[in-house]
């Protein structure tokens, strides 16, 4: 790739309006739109609206961290930027070393996937453009809305801007819920270790499936194994879903994307496959590259995967180690995950979900419930147990608050994780989102082989650990962490705290220096759009991008 070490301004984040507003259109079915047209109405739409507020104080954040972007890369001499090459290049050798292009991943994602239930169940539906949610946030909508800009994460009245004639389906949560097994018992016939992201999108390594089959005389395709699976998806519930095959969990979650709806697409397991494939795609199509990424990026001239690599020396020289680490994966089409040796260690499990505001304690404290029932079932599915326990919150003024409380012991137990969670719950607060988080898990051992994305780190949260203010702290810290094992802790040694969002941050001066320390932490969520936002008349499902990196399965 040729080199080119000018920084550009033109593709800079914030312009006239909020970059943190615009419509993402890197979405399947939104291809094509009059984007400055839906921009400018939701503009409109929303001024003034707390919605609108909160995406304010977000895009001033970003802002300002462009503005140091700039300034640092402005200050940047020749011999710096020699010198950042030298080092991706000796990165990238590396990286090339560590390439592995002998498993298949397979992503399958559903379409439309709550929509595309009402539309089964309602089938007058079919026709029309329409959303699930409430005229507070829709949670998706059907491809016919989606060619007005109607899409996930948009409050509803501002979607009816877009579209006057948008049908708003309130969420059916269980219902969902009970399709996602469904749909994950079929999984499990082709991996049974597979990965769930989401309730409607799962990771599946189906290379010994492969290898049985052909043992058994019965040899078939990536392609046909997919296919076949569809199909059965479609039987057993009467909706479609797309899939992508490829070496890595990166790559195919990219690929599911391709052909959607009811489509799939193979990338072949040769690097120059990955290459050709990789070099023209915008980073957006990323899975762990949001908006604000984008934003920062894009103050960088760096839009396509292509540029990531053009770039490489001022993301050596302007981002932390785990950064640029990644979006040199991204750029050689390596991915953080997926049988190249390199995955992160699993740090947490949980689920969380997104309702209708309320104060009401009884009603909280039921969603818990539901919500460490569904917890333990996925510690059980995945052979863990854990001793943090904390609860995440969002307010009605969408500020995100987290507090966590250790356990005497390891434990998977429903109705213990319950109680701890509880005991965290915030009196008095309109709340519109609940979650609760295991962490401190035990080895993961018996877990086996962990394939595909399980347990990739978005690169939103990568920055937001750069960002951390206890980063200083951290190093300070780093002895006496270094000195304790997880087996120590589970011996009774001091208790030590690990701040489930930064995972690098631990104290042993009790909870309340952990609180203190996380809520610091997550404020700088703040920075990061709230794109998984939702909020219904029932229960919904939302998968924050703080928690995409962990198995979770949002209830
Ligand atoms: N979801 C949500 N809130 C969001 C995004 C999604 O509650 N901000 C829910 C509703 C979606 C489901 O998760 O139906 C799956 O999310 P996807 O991103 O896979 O979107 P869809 O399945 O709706 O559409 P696509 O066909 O693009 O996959
Ligand atoms: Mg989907």
């Amino acid at each position: 790739m040729a080199g080119n070490s000018d920084v550009s301004t033109e593709k800079c984040g914030p312009t006239e309006s909020l970059g943190v507003m615009k419509l993402n259109d890197h979405k399947a079915g939104m291809q094509g739109l009059d984007t400055a047209k839906i921009n400018q109405i939701i503009e409109e739409a929303s001024k003034g609206s707390q919605f609108y507020q909160h995406k304010q104080k977000n895009q001033e954040r970003i802002n300002a961290k462009i503005a140091n972007l700039k300034a640092s890369c402005a200050k940047l001499t020749e011999e710096q930027k020699k010198l950042g090459r030298f080092k991706m290049d000796n990165l990238a050798g590396k990286l090339e070393l560590m390439r592995d292009l002998s498993r298949t991943i397979v992503h399958v994602d559903m379409d439309a996937f709550y929509a595309a239930v009402e539309i089964r169940d309602c089938p007058e539906l079919k026709t029309k453009p329409m959303a699930v949610g409430s005229s507070a946030m829709l949670t998706t909508s059907n491809y016919h809305a989606r060619r007005f800009g109607v899409r996930a994460a948009m409050p509803g009245f501002i979607a009816k801007k877009l579209c006057p004639e948008l049908v708003i389906v309130p969420t059916n949560f269980p219902k969902y819920t009970e399709v996602s097994r469904q749909v994950q018992k079929v999984f499990a016939d082709y991996d049974p270790e597979f990965s769930a992201a989401s309730l409607d999108e799962a990771y599946l390594d189906i290379t010994d499936f492969l290898v049985a089959r052909k043992d058994a005389g019965a040899e078939m395709t990536a392609a046909e194994a997919v296919e076949e699976m569809r199909a059965k998806i479609l039987e057993s519930t009467q909706l479609t879903a797309s899939a992508g095959i490829a070496p890595n969990g990166m790559l195919a979650k990219v690929c599911s994307d391709k052909n959607k709806p009811n489509g799939q697409f193979v990338l072949e397991n040769t690097r120059e496959a990955v290459m050709e494939f990789i070099k023209d795609l915008p980073i957006r199509k990323i899975s762990g590259i949001g908006n604000v990424t984008e934003q920062l990026l894009g103050a960088l001239g760096v839009s396509t995967c292509r540029d990531l690599w053009d770039k490489r020396e001022l993301l050596y020289l302007l981002f932390s180690e785990s950064s640029y680490d990644y979006f040199l994966r991204v750029a050689l089409g390596i991915g953080s995950f997926g049988g190249d040796g390199s995955e992160r260690e699993r740090k947490s499990v949980s689920c969380e979900t997104t309702f209708r505001s309320t104060s009401d304690h009884e009603e909280l404290c039921d969603i818990i419930r539901q919500l460490s029932a569904d917890l333990a079932r996925d510690l059980e599915r995945l052979g863990l147990t854990g001793r943090s326990v904390t609860l995440k919150y969002k307010t009605d003024k969408f500020d995100v608050k987290t507090r966590i409380t250790q356990l005497m012991s390891q434990t998977r137990d429903g109705a213990v994780i319950a109680k701890a969670a509880q005991s965290l719950l915030p009196v008095g607060l309109h709340l519109r989102l609940l979650g609760v988080r295991m962490s401190q898990l035990t080895s993961p051992a018996e877990t086996g082989n962990n394939s595909a994305g399980r347990k990739q780190r978005t690169l939103d949260e990568l920055l937001l650990a750069v960002e951390c203010p206890a980063r200083k702290k951290r190093k300070l810290d780093a002895q006496v962490s270094n000195s304790l094992t997880e087996a120590d802790l589970t011996r009774g040694a001091p208790l030590l705290f690990t701040c489930p969002v930064c995972h690098s941050w631990r104290t042993s001066d009790g909870e309340v220096a952990l609180n203190s320390h996380v809520d610091e932490c997550l404020n700088q969520q703040v920075l990061y759009p709230e794109q998984q936002s939702t909020t219904s008349a029932g229960c919904s499902s939302s998968q924050s991008k703080l928690d995409r990196y962990v198995i979770r399965r949002a209830k």
